[in-house]
């Protein structure tokens, strides 16, 4: 099942936003603030990061990959890319098939990965 993290990201923005009873208030703006943080599980990362994997042949490239940091709001997606290839391109072919990208995701967790 994909994970949609815009509309994750919404809900849990709508949970911390304070009520505000105005009439109309119903209709929020589409906009998913940067700033939200939010822990995440190995299942919801992986999930994220394969659907990265825009052209589905069940590897990330490098671009997937930064999409995914990207995503993930992180402040320096090329940095991330670069340390999760070497940390789990184990066949050094310089993308992330998905027995490689359990590495990742183990990486990404280590550092306390968050939606920030
Ligand atoms: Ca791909
Ligand atoms: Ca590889």
């Amino acid at each position: 099942m994909a994970l949609d993290i815009t509309a994750l990201s919404i809900i849990i923005h709508s949970q911390k936003e304070p009520t505000t009873p105005s009439p109309g208030d119903h209709k929020m703006p589409l906009y998913v603030p940067k700033s939200a943080t939010v822990a995440v599980t190995a299942g919801q990362l992986k999930a994220i990061f394969k659907e990265q994997d825009a052209d589905g042949n069940g590897r990330l490239t490098k671009e997937e990959l930064r999409k995914a940091y990207e995503k993930l709001g992180s402040r320096n997606p090329d940095w991330r890319v670069r340390r999760s290839l070497s940390h789990a391109d184990t066949d050094g072919d310089g993308s992330i098939s998905l027995e490689e990208l359990d590495e990742v995701v183990k990486y990404a967790l280590k550092q306390g990965y968050n939606f920030h």
